[in-house]
């Protein structure tokens, strides 16, 4: 086994370990000839070869038919699920406190990995929205020295699903409807509640896809989960079950259902673009890898099972313990050749790795070779530049479409004589993997464990955790999502299962549908029941109410997965001004916003640049007709007199202004500025200037605003501005 490299810088990592395993990949056009592939050069790729200048075209153009036939075979399929991402490269440093729980090299003190990230939506097509309500994709491949391992999660610490055999229905129901292709990349229809309505074990799932971490304000600021219990096997041999968590060191943020919409249509790629000019400033995201360990002794401490997907444990009853931290440094060349390429599965594992009984995470370990092979055309998809190990790799696999690997020799198989038995096999001290020995004792059955059935109880732990505001966001999902569903039985159903979580959660939907609760009287709640089972064992008793909490699943501004991080790094500030306005006092602030790592962009009556009232000019980079404040993270009025005047009289302006207020943004406004606040402060925002958040100063001086304006933006948003406005809650 090769020993762990020595500490090297971000940028040393991504260039020696992958960057410049994938160099000879790599091609750049500038200062060369057009060629065919065949490295012929074509003296004219603007007419194809005809018998005559108006006559037809002629068989014998062999560059015209290379050409044609490449661009006619350009798309792979897309992904079956996951079909939208982005992607980037970085690198993984442990911090070295993980020995005793693993052997994995990548996890022993001072070891640096590079890692390649792709983020996903799930339901929606390659061209679909990134602010789709939806669970997020969060897959890491670590190129380690001992092999690539794949960790690949989501932002959400629990499935849908319990058992893998149920994963094309629960898709084939979320999916668009097969008979109509309607609706693109959304929960909210008939198919996917039917399936929620008569499988219980969703219920904890939905809530989670119901609250605002479907709506990420970034990828930067999302947690990510492994979901499933695998094991960490030390070099003892003593195995521990543990949950992988990644913690973005920005905390954990959001943006509102309606702005999610309205992002949907002006910039779909919002996410994606987020990350990429993040990475291209230099802000790099980061996230600090955790795991919650479980000594094998206490597997059946816990009043759920800890092989269950659909459960979690809570943060209060094991911490994370951080064991590593990840930073993304780069940006990828080429969006095929990486991001969609790029084959991640949960089989990729390294020594000190190993797997758990989950029959979710069992199902997977068939599923993701599988479908590469569908994908990526053949079988030799681990030799695309992306996805090859960068510790040597060989074997006797051999052949297959589009080998590259040119094996010499004539021996293709082991054990041999004619090769001194090489490739040889590796012990466990020589890096040789095992998979921990465990004893079985069981019948051959399709089963479900009764640990499995309890379907509503962390549910109603989930809603329990929830702050106010974000229970009143669940039931406005839930509302939105219902109003979608045409026909009355999945409806009235999904009603029901939610009145099992929690009475008052099934109260507060049902009335904005303007539907009193179904009685559950006689009802199987649970239909997805083996032909010959008995239905009574598969039905769970509904939520006592006597769950708890746990601080932990809350996003809020003091949830623990926020508390510390307050900051305004990378946020972004619209600063509206136009001709007239004080640019001096502008520049001030947003030196001072930039210092502390936040960004601020002009938003004027009209592109090119202003004329501040002392003549001044400045760059203007957006107008009202180019973007919106949805796209942004707080909003401030700039003084001057006359630039003020010209915004309260631009009805896009007011417009932006009111809807930063009702999506609960930070507002700041200095001296003339407050006019157009004002101006803003229609239909039930008349309070605008005493508003939480909302910062206004008499001055035409910055200083005396930008500290109480960056407090404010610290808070991310201002949701008690909601629950004031909220008449139905
Ligand atoms: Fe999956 C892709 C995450 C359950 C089958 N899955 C895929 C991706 C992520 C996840 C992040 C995109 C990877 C990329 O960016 O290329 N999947 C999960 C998580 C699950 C989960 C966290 C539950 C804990 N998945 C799951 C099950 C099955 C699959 C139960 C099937 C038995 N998933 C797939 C797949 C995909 C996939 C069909 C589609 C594209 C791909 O694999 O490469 O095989």
């Amino acid at each position: 086994m090769k020993k762990p490299v020595a500490k090297q810088t971000h940028e040393d990592v991504a260039r020696t370990a992958k960057t410049n395993e994938l160099a000879p990949n790599r091609e750049d056009s500038y200062g060369q000839f057009l060629t065919t592939n065949q490295g012929l050069r074509i003296s004219d790729d603007q007419n194809s070869l005809k018998a005559g200048e108006r006559g037809p075209t002629l068989l014998e153009d062999f560059h015209f038919r290379e050409k044609m036939t490449h661009f006619d075979h350009e798309r792979i399929p897309e992904r079956v699920v996951h079909a939208r991402g982005a992607a980037a490269h970085g690198v993984f440093e442990a911090y070295g406190n993980a020995t005793e729980l693993t052997k994995a090299g990548f996890l022993q003190p001072g070891v640096t990995t590079p890692v390649f990230l792709r983020f996903s939506t799930v339901a929606g097509s390659k061209g679909s929205s990134d602010l789709a309500r939806d669970v997020r994709g969060f897959a890491v491949k670590f190129y380690t020295e001992e092999g690539v391992f794949d960790l690949v999660g989501n932002n959400i610490p629990v499935f849908f699903i319990q058992d893998a055999l149920k994963f094309p229905d629960f898709v084939h129901a979320v999916k668009p409807e097969p008979h109509n292709e309607i609706p693109q990349a959304a929960s909210a229809h008939d198919t996917f509640y039917d399936f929620i309505s008569i499988n219980p074990e969703t219920m904890h799932m939905l809530l989670w896809v119901m609250s605002d971490r479907a709506l990420p304000r970034s990828y930067r600021m999302m947690e990510g989960f492994g979901v499933h219990t695998f094991r960490f096997v030390n070099a003892e041999g003593k195995w521990r079950f543990v949950k992988f968590h990644w913690k973005p060191l920005l905390g954990t943020h959001s943006v509102a259902w309606e702005e999610a919409q309205q992002i949907s249509g002006k910039d779909p790629d919002f996410h994606r673009r987020d990350l990429w000019n993040s990475i291209e400033m230099g802000a790099y995201p980061e996230w600090e890898l955790g795991v919650q360990v479980v000594e094998e002794e206490d597997e059946h401490s816990f009043d759920f099972d800890l092989l269950d997907s659909t459960k979690l444990i809570p943060e209060e009853l094991v911490p994370v313990q951080a064991i590593g931290k990840m930073t993304l440094t780069r940006n990828p060349d080429n969006y095929f050749a990486e991001t969609e390429q790029v084959a991640y599965h949960l089989g990729h594992v390294v020594p000190g790795i190993d797997f758990s009984n989950d029959p979710l995470l069992q199902g997977r370990l068939f599923s993701y070779t599988d479908t590469q092979l569908k994908r990526l055309g053949g079988p030799n998809f681990h030799e695309i530049p992306i996805n090859r190990s960068i510790a040597p790799v060989h074997n006797g696999q051999r052949d297959g479409h589009m080998r590259q690997t040119i094996n010499k020799g004539q021996v293709s198989y082991g054990p041999n004589l004619l090769n001194d038995n090489f490739p040889q096999q590796a012990k466990a001290s020589e890096g040789g993997y095992s998979t921990v020995p465990e004893p079985v004792a069981a019948f051959k059955v399709r089963k479900r464990s009764k640990s499995f059935i309890d379907f509503y109880s962390q549910a109603r732990l989930f809603w329990n955790s929830q702050t106010e505001i974000e229970k009143l966001h669940i039931v406005k999902a839930l509302r939105f999502e219902l109003s979608h569903v045409q026909k009355d039985l999945p409806r009235e159903r999904t009603l029901v299962q939610l009145a099992q979580v929690a009475p008052e959660l099934a109260e507060r939907v049902a009335a904005g549908l303007g539907v009193a609760v179904p009685s559950a009287e006689g009802l199987q709640l649970n239909l997805a029941v083996p032909a010959d089972a008995n239905p009574a064992d598969y039905q769970s008793a509904p939520a006592t109410g006597q769950e708890g909490s746990s601080p932990a699943l809350s996003m809020a501004p003091d949830s623990p997965i926020n508390a510390g991080k307050a900051s305004i790094k990378t946020r972004h500030v619209a600063v509206l001004a136009t001709d007239g306005a004080d640019v001096p006092a502008i520049a001030e602030l947003v030196r001072t916003l930039m210092d502390q790592g936040a960004q601020a962009q002009i938003v004027a009556t009209h592109l090119g640049s202003i004329k501040g009232e002392g003549g001044q000019s400045l760059l203007v980079n957006h107008t009202f007709q180019s973007t919106s404040s949805a796209l942004f993270d707080a909003v401030y009025v700039a003084s001057g007199a006359a630039s003020v005047t010209a915004l309260t009289q631009e009805p896009d302006a007011v417009r932006f202004v009111h809807e930063a207020f009702r999506h609960c943004k930070p507002i700041g406004a200095s001296e003339a500025g407050v006019a157009l606040l004002k101006a803003a402060a229609y239909a039930g925002a008349e309070d605008i200037l005493s508003a939480p958040g909302v910062v206004v100063s008499e001055s035409t001086k910055v200083g005396s605003l930008a500290p109480a304006f960056i407090e404010a933006m610290k808070q991310h948003r201002f949701w008690q501005r909601e629950l004031a406005a909220t008449r139905n809650p």
